[in-house]
């Protein structure tokens, strides 16, 4: 078996990915491509640029939710997908709140301010208004989306049925950059969500990543308090 993920590990992208091939027990190698400096030919794997990408032997992929979708086709125990079609559906509609409703927000005003940037250059602090646009995005535009996922979550284990899916792994990679980037959902307003949070990251698949990550992309994680 050769099975390649590339793409850096900041991505909650690439994340996803990693973690649904630890939950299924499967070896990989790592290639962080940067999408911003890749290397030649990465658009053969990936036409839009983007990551992850995915190798398994010759054979090539792109885009998380399709990775995981062929992952699960082609190593289907443990499964990450619920079997009853409406459960199905259910879990990929969070993947795909989380994909397409919290990575706008939280990428471009969070994650790439307060962490990226400042990395990119060395370390210089975020630009002036950085902090504060960050706050009101989070509390403002963020907040309503994590009420929902706390009404989702209810008094459940997991988001759909009742073992982890990807909907669970989707939730949990992608609220990691907010974590590093110092924003958690507060225990207070989102206790079921934060819960939920505490648990899915002491998982050994997520746990590895972020302690991997968290010297690189998280040294804004001790800003958490609450
Ligand atoms: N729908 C894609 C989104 C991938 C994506 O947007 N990745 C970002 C990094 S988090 C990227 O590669 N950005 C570089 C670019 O857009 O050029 C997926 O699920 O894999």
């Amino acid at each position: 078996m050769s099975l390649v993920v590339l793409g850096g590990g900041g991505s909650p992208f690439v994340r996803k990915v990693r973690v649904a091939l630890a939950e299924k027990g499967l070896d990989y190698q790592h290639d962080p491509v940067n999408p911003f400096a890749p290397p030649a030919g990465y658009r053969d794997i990936s036409p839009l640029g983007k990551i992850p990408a995915f190798k398994d032997g010759d054979r090539t992929l792109c885009d998380s939710s399709v990775i995981c979708a062929y992952l699960e086709k082609r190593y289907p125990t443990p499964a990450l997908y619920p079997s009853d079609p409406y459960d199905y559906a259910r879990a990929l509609w969070v993947e795909e709140f989380m994909d397409g409703g919290l990575v706008p927000l939280v990428g471009p005003n969070i994650f790439l301010p307060l962490v990226l940037k400042p990395l990119l250059s060395g370390g210089k602090p975020p630009e002036p208004g950085a902090e504060e646009n960050a706050r009101k995005v989070w509390n403002e535009q963020a907040g309503p989306l994590l009420g929902y996922l706390e009404n989702q979550l209810g008094d459940n284990d997991w988001f759909v049925g009742d073992r982890l899916s990807i909907a669970d792994i989707a939730v949990g990679a992608i609220l990691v950059n907010p974590r590093h980037a110092g924003f958690a959902p507060e225990r207070k307003r989102f206790p079921k969500l934060r819960g939920f949070l505490d648990r899915i990251w002491s998982r050994p698949s997520f746990k590895k990543l972020i302690d991997e990550d968290t010297p690189v992309f998280g040294k804004r994680s001790a800003l958490i308090t609450d």
